[in-house]
């Protein structure tokens, strides 16, 4: 197999984790988002949405969409098990998952971009950013990267967008029992999975909020999820860290 990613993408780093769980090895391509590469030719005939992750699962066969993905992997490699046999408790842990595609990742990509991609997109000319408009293939897409190019967020909407990411930490803390460790009780599962990324971001952004004094039970899952030996495969580096490389790659040295 071959995972198309971006290191720094939630959507990439589910996967990512699904495949490290599992223990399916698999080729790793690095997307450069910061380059379009999502918007070249041969990207969109992988995923005709131009966005990261897309899986090469045989020669010539792709799949893409991270729910989607993670779903496949736990059907052809049933071990161990990251879905919860009852049919019920697999419609919540649907419904989970699609929630933070939809209310909880285009809230951190407001973040994210503003930190990792602003710099380099302010700089584009008008020209180069219609030549790369024109590739993006959807609207939704092409407004983000309008935005980030040339009407940044202000530090309002960043706020709104901090404001609505941390739902999930309430959200979360309302599913998990006392006395079970995972978001569907006592089996890790791809709700688990799903929100590790975003809990990592939060976690880097808003620590407070992952206290245990105002959130025991995510402070309690955050612990035992980043004791996964899956969670150190799937190399969900630090954006501190990431900003600090690239400052270290730009100043030249003495
Ligand atoms: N629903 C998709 C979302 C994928 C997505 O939004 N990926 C972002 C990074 S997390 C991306 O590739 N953005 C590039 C772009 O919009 O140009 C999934 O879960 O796979």
């Amino acid at each position: 197999m071959r995972l198309f990613h971006a290191w720094l993408s939630s959507a990439s780093r589910r996967v990512r984790l699904c495949l490290a769980e599992k223990n399916i090895p698999y080729d790793s391509v690095a997307v450069d988002l910061s380059r379009q590469e999502q918007h070249a030719p041969e990207f969109l005939a992988m995923n005709p949405d131009g966005v990261v992750p897309a899986l090469e699962i045989s020669p010539g066969r792709f799949l893409h969409e991270s729910s989607t993905l993670c779903e496949y992997l736990d059907d052809i490699a049933p071990e161990p098990p990251l879905r919860p046999a009852d049919p019920y408790a697999l419609a919540q842990m649907r419904n989970f998952v699609r929630w933070t595609d939809e209310k909880s990742l285009p809230h951190l990509l407001i973040l994210n971009w503003s930190l990792m991609l602003q710099s380099t997109a302010q700089q584009w000319s008008d020209q180069e950013l219609q030549d790369k408009l024109a590739r993006i293939p959807t609207a939704e897409r092409r407004e983000a990267w309008v935005r980030i190019a040339r009407k940044p967020y202000t530090e309002e909407e960043k706020a709104e967008a901090l404001r609505k990411l941390l739902l999930l930490v309430d959200r979360m803390e309302g599913m998990l029992a006392p006395s079970s460790p995972w978001l569907m009780g006592a089996n890790y599962s791809l709700a688990d999975i799903a929100a590790a990324p975003f809990i990592a971001r939060i976690a880097e952004i808003e620590p407070a909020a992952l206290a245990e004094a105002t959130h025991p039970r995510v402070h309690r899952w955050w612990q035992a999820m980043q004791q996964r030996p899956a969670f150190a495969a799937a190399r969900l580096q630090l954006f501190g860290e990431v900003l600090q490389e690239r400052q270290r790659a730009t100043t030249p040295s003495r």
